[in-house]
């Protein structure tokens, strides 16, 4: 097990929070891990927040890949994720989206893959 802290902002426009449930995975260079649900009891992904994650993980080795998503659930539920980072140890690894995550926008997906930038 690894212990990682993901942190999650949400952009900063008209409607961008949700109150889906969010799902991430990692891949890395040993192994995956998830998806598992971000949530703690604030209120989480508002609109122009950021919300910190402690999560006790399958080790993944270096982090590559992340899909972040959620399952379109309650009002509202489009998301715009701007970005995410992961620290292990020390090691982080940014991952920036910038885009919709809604039925209703763009592609209309509401998961998105994310390569490592650093
Ligand atoms: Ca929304
Ligand atoms: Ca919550």
């Amino acid at each position: 097990m690894a212990r990682y802290e993901i942190t999650v902002e949400t952009g900063n426009v008209d409607d961008a929070g949700t109150d889906a449930n969010v799902h991430i995975t990692l891949y890395g260079s040993l192994a995956s891990a998830g998806p598992v649900k971000l949530d703690d009891s604030r209120d989480n992904f508002e609109q122009g927040a950021t919300d910190h994650f402690t999560l006790d993980l399958t080790d993944v080795g270096r982090l590559e890949t992340i899909v972040i998503g959620h399952d379109n659930s309650g009002n509202k539920p489009g998301w715009f994720l701007n970005r995410v980072s992961v620290t292990k140890d020390g090691d982080t690894a940014e991952f920036a989206a910038y885009r919709w995550l809604a039925t209703d926008e763009n592609d209309g997906r509401t998961e998105v893959r994310l390569t490592r930038q650093r």
